[in-house]
């Protein structure tokens, strides 16, 4: 705002007749004053189209009409064209077809939620079993197909990768080579999502160096999308990797398997995958945190396979339904792989500086296409 120079003062002069005052020192330059601040006018405007859109999806959420109306008036609408528009959305023929919309998700919601009433009255609901020698019929028929994770303890016992796998022997067999990590993950909340901006090409011998000397962190990590596994260079990892389960296509490893590598305090926040898959830990715990795909409603995902809930901090002022999911957990230890059915949602924590390896070469149909939404603004 332009200041307003100050008034000049008045001239001092006595009245005439009047008794001699005392001399009075005429003041010639009194200090600049700043503007009296004016009355504010607060200009009321009328909703623009976005607040149009937002009346529409706010009254498709059930938010009262007064609610809105107070939102609406916070924010320096104009009171009365925010009512009529609040009022005449109810008649919108966009927000009609809208309103049907919605009544075919909300049927949809309400089956998908009972299915998962009922498969949560199996006592076992709720547990994430660890089971050895699991026959390959079962194994098809009660996790597989019967959508349920399981971690294996015995797949993984005669692996090489088992006995020799450390960081320091990364660095001693590929320190040489250039790797693609994640850095820089922990100054942006959206690490995940932005994963391509945090795409740094490092010599692997100094990650190792910094993997082991930065202690607790979730500020790097290499991840599944390194795709070293398809470059020549590594495939001594790959034969590092004994016999795998019966339900998978050797055939298929070195094109369908990955590897991680990072510090104890990475976290991979909560996604669903498009497919099934194993992942072994060969070095260090991990905590993996599951929920069901029957609970995806809960989950408020708005952009691809990620959903914007933290498991450890859960905002339930913003994410209120989250309160109704179940969250399964299970640490995994060095030997032991997970068995990730088709769109669990999964939350993974790594307990300890951590080396393990994923593949999604099951025997079995394995690519599904998710119709993922790609609302940015929600
Ligand atoms: O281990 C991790 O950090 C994440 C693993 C994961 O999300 C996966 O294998 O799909």
């Amino acid at each position: 705002m332009k200041q307003r120079p100050a008034p000049a003062a008045p001239a001092v002069r006595a009245a005439a007749g009047a008794p001699a005052a005392p001399a009075v020192q005429a003041v010639t330059a009194l200090p600049a004053m700043p503007a009296a601040p004016r009355p504010r006018t607060i200009e009321r405007r009328p909703p623009d189209a976005g607040w149009l859109q937002w009346v529409a999806e706010n009254r498709l959420r059930h938010c009262t009409p007064e609610s809105m109306l107070a939102t609406m008036t916070q924010a320096n609408l104009d009171p009365a064209a925010s009512e009529r528009a609040i009022r005449e959305m109810e008649h919108n023929p966009g927000f009609l077809a809208a309103r049907k919309m919605q009544q075919i998700q909300t049927k949809l919601e309400s089956v998908v939620a009972n299915q998962h009433k009922v498969r949560s009255l199996d006592p076992l609901f709720g547990h994430v079993e660890k089971r050895s020698r699991v026959p390959l019929g079962e194994f098809l028929e009660r996790y597989v197909f019967g959508s349920r994770p399981l971690v294996l303890t015995d797949v993984a016992r005669d692996w090489p990768a088992l006995k020799r796998w450390s960081p320091q022997d990364l660095a001693e067999r590929f320190g040489h080579l250039d790797v693609d990590i994640q850095a820089e993950r922990s100054a942006d909340p959206n690490y995940e999502v932005n994963k391509l901006n945090h795409k740094r090409t490092v010599r692997l011998s100094d990650f190792v160096e910094q993997v082991l000397a930065g202690g607790t962190t979730n500020d790097y990590y290499l991840t599944a999308n390194n795709e070293v596994l398809r470059r020549p260079e590594f495939a001594p990892i790959l034969a590092d990797i004994g016999t795998l389960p019966d339900f998978c296509d050797p055939a298929q490893l070195a094109a369908r398997s990955s590897f991680w590598f990072g510090p104890a305090g990475t976290v991979t926040p909560l996604h669903h995958d498009t497919l099934m898959l194993c992942h072994t830990q060969i070095v260090g715990r991990k905590r993996w945190r599951f929920i069901s795909p029957l609970q995806t409603p809960l989950l408020y995902n708005s952009f691809e396979v990620y959903s914007p809930i933290d498991i450890d901090r859960p905002d339930l002022n913003r994410y209120p339904l989250f309160a109704e999911a179940n969250v399964l957990e299970v640490i995994v230890e060095p030997g032991e792989t997970v068995f990730l059915p088709l769109g669990w949602w999964h939350q993974v924590t790594a307990l300890d500086v951590s080396l393990s390896f994923s593949y999604s070469n099951l025997a079995v149909p394995n690519q599904y296409s998710f119709v993922n939404p790609t609302i940015t603004n929600w």
